[in-house]
């Protein structure tokens, strides 16, 4: 499974928390673009898609949802409900998107500019793209 959980360095004072992930240090990519999720509702899901080339990391900031990774073989899910959990996702993986809450906060970290053509959003021509079938 191309994805893993990373570790965010946190530092805690009296005045609240201050939470850190750096690139090329924390996760093996420079940022080209940030994006985010919010006035979410628990009755839509998201995703439904793999990406072709494109590295991201998401945190949720608030709130919580859960991601349904798939790599073709094999479905994992992680839930997200904390912001110092992040998830890195590499490329090839679909992922579903569901239950997220309605005070849901889901900021991506992606090493690429927007593009449609990089998405896979048919599940079968992901399997195809995989190898699988
Ligand atoms: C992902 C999950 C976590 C843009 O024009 N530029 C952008 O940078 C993005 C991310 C989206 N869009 C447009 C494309 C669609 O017309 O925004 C609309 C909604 O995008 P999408 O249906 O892909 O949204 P999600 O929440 O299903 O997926 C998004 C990201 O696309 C995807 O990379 O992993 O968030």
């Amino acid at each position: 499974m191309n994805y893993k959980m990373l570790s965010v360095r946190i530092f805690s004072d009296e005045r609240g928390n201050l939470g850190v992930l750096e690139a090329l240090k924390d996760f093996s990519f420079e940022i080209k673009r940030v994006y985010y999720i919010f006035n979410t509702s628990p009755k839509f899901d998201r995703g439904s898609h793999a990406h072709k080339e494109l590295e991201q990391v998401v945190l949720c900031l608030n709130g919580s949802c859960e991601f349904v990774l798939d790599d073709g073989f094999n479905k994992e899910i992680v839930t997200l409900d904390c912001p110092t959990k992040a998830l890195y996702i590499g490329k090839n993986m679909w992922r579903e998107i569901r239950n997220l809450s309605e005070d849901c906060i889901l900021v991506t970290l992606a090493n690429d500019y927007y593009s449609e053509d990089e998405y896979i959003r048919d599940y079968q021509q992901f399997l195809k793209t995989i190898g699988r079938f």
